[in-house]
C-alpha cells in the first residue's frame, strides 16, 4: 500500500510525570496518589497506602529521574526526530496542597525549562494535565472529584499552567484515560478516598459505589469542559483533547446475544466518556444505565451549558489490545490493560497477557472517526516486554519493532480510507516504571534505562536496536518501516 502519512504527521512518544520524573520530594512538590502506590507484579496488584510506610518501596519516588535528566532524554528524542512529545504536569508540583493560595514557582519553572528544551529541537509538547496523580491533599480534604470544590481547584490549576505556558504549549489533554472512572477500580483515579482508613489496601477490591463514582466522573467532565473553554480564551490556537483508554471489543461468537452484549459494553466503556466530551451531552444509553442501576447524577445549575460549550477539539486515545465479549461465563479469559475479557483464539498475547491486535487499530480508527469526525491522535501504543542484553552488550528488540511496524501499517490503512489521524505518540519511548504494576522490567522504550524492579541501577540510558529503526521511520515519514 502507498504511504498515506500526511507531511505534517506528528510522530513522537509519550510518558507521564509519576512514571518518569522521580524527585517526589523535591522543590516543594506535594504528595500525589501515585506516590502512595507500591510496586506490584503481573499476579499481584499494586497497593495504595494512605500514609507512607518506611519499610515499603514506592517506585514513583525515584522513577527514572527524568526530573534531573530531561535534557539528556530530550536530546535523544530529538535525535530520533520526534515532532511531538507527550508528558504530564504533576499537579502536586504546582499546587502541593491542592488549595494553596499561590502556585509553587519551582514547579512552574521546572516545566517551563522542559518545554523550552523541547522547543529548542522543534518538538511540540503535548501536555496531559492530570495523569493518574491527583494530589493526596485533595483526596484527604475533599474526597477528590466527588466534591465539586475539586472542579474549581482543577480549573485554577489549569488556568495557572495554561497562562504560564501559553506560548510554549499548543496541544493539551485534560484527564488521562478518563473512562477508567467507569470501572470499580477507577475510584483512585477520581481521587475518592478508600474506606479502610490508614491501611494498605488492594485497589481492585476498593468498595464499589457506582453512585459516588459516576457523580465524581460527572464533576470531572465539568472540570474538563470548563478547562476547554478557558484554554480557548487564553489562546485560541490551543488544541485541547480528551483521552480515552480504548479497549477494543469483538463478540466472541456470532451469537446475537454476544453481539448485543458487545455493543452494550462498548458503549459504556469505550464511548460514554468520549461522547460526553466530544458531543457535549449525556448519551441515551448512559441515562438508561443510570436508571437501571439507581444512579442519580446531581447537575450544577450551569453544568448542561458548560458541557455543551466545552467540547474537545481532538479525540485522543490509548490502544494496546483487544478482547472478546461473551454471554457465556465459562469461556477462557485473558488479562488486559485495566480490563480483561474473553480470549480471542486468533491473537497472540504479550508476556503480560495483553492480546496484540494491529488490525484492531484500523478497526478502532474507522469506528472513532465515523463517530466523532474529529482529528484523532493515538497517544499511547506499544509493547511492554522484558529486554535482555546479548553477548555484544546490545538489546536487539526485534519483537518491539515488529509490533510497531504492524500497528503503523494499520494506521496507514486507516489513513488510506480517509481517517484524519494527526499524530502518534508511542508509549514509553524511554523505559519508565509500569503504571499497572510499578515494575521496571516491563519495558516499552527505544532507550533502555539501567534500573531494576527494586530501584537499583545506574540510571544510564542505552539505545536499543529499535532506536535507529524509529529514527528511520520518522525520517521517511512512515515510508521506510
Ligand atoms: C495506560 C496508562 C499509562 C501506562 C500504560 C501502559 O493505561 O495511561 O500510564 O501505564 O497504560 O501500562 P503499563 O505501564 O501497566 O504497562
Amino acid at each position: 500500500m502507498n504511504n498515506n502519512f500526511p507531511k505534517d504527521f506528528l510522530w513522537g512518544g509519550a510518558i507521564a510525570a509519576n512514571q518518569a520524573e522521580g524527585a517526589a520530594f523535591e522543590d516543594g512538590k506535594g504528595l500525589s496518589i501515585s506516590d502512595m502506590m507500591t510496586a506490584g507484579s503481573i499476579n499481584k496488584p499494586r497497593m495504595f497506602t494512605l500514609s507512607l510506610k518506611e519499610d515499603t518501596y514506592y517506585p514513583a519516588h525515584t522513577a527514572i529521574d527524568f526530573y534531573h535528566r530531561y535534557k539528556e532524554d530530550i536530546a535523544m528524542f530529538a535525535e530520533m526526530g520526534f515532532k511531538i512529545f507527550r508528558l504530564s504536569i504533576a499537579w502536586s508540583r504546582i499546587f502541593p496542597n491542592g488549595d494553596d493560595t499561590e502556585p509553587n514557582e519551582a514547579g512552574l519553572k521546572f516545566y517551563e525549562n522542559v518545554f523550552k528544551e523541547l522547543r529548542k529541537y522543534d518538538i511540540e509538547p503535548l501536555v496531559t494535565l492530570s495523569h493518574f496523580d491527583i494530589p493526596m491533599a485533595i483526596m484527604n480534604k475533599y474526597n477528590g472529584f466527588h466534591n465539586r470544590k475539586t472542579i474549581d481547584l482543577f480549573v485554577r490549576y489549569a488556568e495557572t499552567v495554561m497562562n504560564r505556558y501559553k506560548d510554549l504549549v499548543k496541544y493539551w489533554l485534560t484527564f488521562n484515560e478518563i473512562n477508567v472512572g467507569v470501572l470499580p477500580t477507577g475510584n483512585l483515579v477520581l481521587g475518592i478516598k478508600p474506606e479502610q482508613d490508614g491501611e494498605v489496601f488492594d485497589s481492585p477490591n476498593n468498595p464499589d459505589n457506582p453512585q459516588v463514582r459516576f457523580q465524581a466522573l460527572h464533576n470531572m467532565f465539568v472540570a474538563s469542559a470548563k478547562t476547554v473553554v478557558l484554554g480557548h480564551s487564553i489562546n485560541p490556537n490551543f488544541l485541547i483533547g480528551n483521552m480515552i483508554a480504548h479497549f477494543t471489543m469483538y463478540p466472541l461468537t456470532c451469537k446475537p446475544e454476544d453481539i448485543l452484549l458487545t455493543k452494550e459494553k462498548d458503549l459504556m466503556f469505550n464511548k460514554f466518556c468520549g461522547d460526553v466530551q466530544a458531543k457535549g451531552f449525556y448519551p441515551f444509553y448512559a441515562l438508561d444505565y443510570f436508571d437501571k442501576n439507581g444512579i442519580q447524577i446531581e447537575f450544577g445549575p450551569e453544568d448542561e451549558e458548560i458541557l455543551k460549550a466545552g467540547t474537545v477539539d481532538m479525540y485522543t486515545f490509548s490502544y494496546y489490545m483487544s478482547f472478546c465479549v461473551s454471554g457465556d461465563s465459562g469461556v477462557e479469559m485473558t488479562l488486559g490493560n485495566l480490563l480483561g475479557g474473553a480470549k480471542n483464539p486468533y491473537l497472540k498475547a504479550s508476556e503480560w497477557g495483553w492480546q496484540v491486535d494491529p488490525e484492531g487499530l484500523a478497526y478502532t480508527l474507522y469506528d472513532l472517526y465515523d463517530r466523532y469526525q474529529l482529528p484523532l491522535m493515538i497517544v499511547e501504543n506499544g509493547l511492554g516486554a522484558v529486554d535482555n542484553f546479548n553477548e555484544d552488550g546490545e538489546i536487539v528488540d526485534d519483537y518491539r519493532i515488529e509490533y510497531l511496524i504492524d500497528h503503523i501499517q494499520s494506521m496507514n490503512r486507516a489513513l488510506n480510507q480517509g481517517v484524519n489521524l494527526i499524530g502518534y505518540t508511542m508509549w514509553g519511548p524511554i523505559d519508565i516504571i509500569s503504571g499497572g504494576t510499578g515494575e521496571m522490567k516491563k519495558r516499552y522504550g527505544f532507550i533502555y534505562v539501567d534500573r531494576d524492579n527494586e530501584g537499583n541501577g545506574t540510571l544510564n540510558r542505552i539505545k536499543k536496536k529499535s532506536f535507529e529503526w524509529y529514527k528511520k521511520v520518522i525520517k521517511s515519514n512512515g515510508e521506510n518501516l
